[in-house]
């Protein structure tokens, strides 16, 4: 008797399944209910989120040059862009960023700009 062959076989009886499962053995089996096991064919890489700063009329040009040096790693002159940038158009881009990581630059912003009272508003869109 081949012992790798399932015992049904062995004895010519019809074999015995799982629920779900076909000749393929992938799960797969179309007229059965079972668990999906299909992996996708192309992962999708996580989406990006654009943390953005908004104007206000309140908040020092200093401090929000300080935001973009602290919490967004840029030197004195790239800080010095973007706030302008803000200041002139309204909004500007302070990076773009999985998102957990840009949900947790607009968190340390928000309080940041709470605990100096100023209005500063920072908020995320999908890139
Ligand atoms: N408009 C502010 C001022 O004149 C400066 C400012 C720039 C505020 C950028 C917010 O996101 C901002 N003091």
């Amino acid at each position: 008797m081949d012992c790798n062959k399932p015992l049904s076989d062995s004895l010519g009886l019809p074999a015995i399944r799982a629920a779900g499962e076909d000749d393929a053995g992938d799960g797969g089996g179309k007229d059965q209910l079972g668990i999906a096991t299909k992996t996708r064919a192309k992962p999708k890489k996580p989406s990006q989120f654009k943390v953005l700063m908004l104007n206000d009329d309140y908040t020092p040009m200093e401090f929000v040059v300080l935001v973009l040096k602290r919490y967004f790693n840029m030197d004195l002159e790239q800080a010095t862009r973007v706030m302008l940038h803000v200041h002139q158009k309204g909004v500007g881009v302070c990076g773009i960023f999985p998102y957990e990581i840009a949900e947790t630059k607009v968190n340390q912003v928000m309080n940041f700009a709470r605990q100096n009272q100023h209005p500063l508003q920072c908020t995320l869109e999908k890139a």
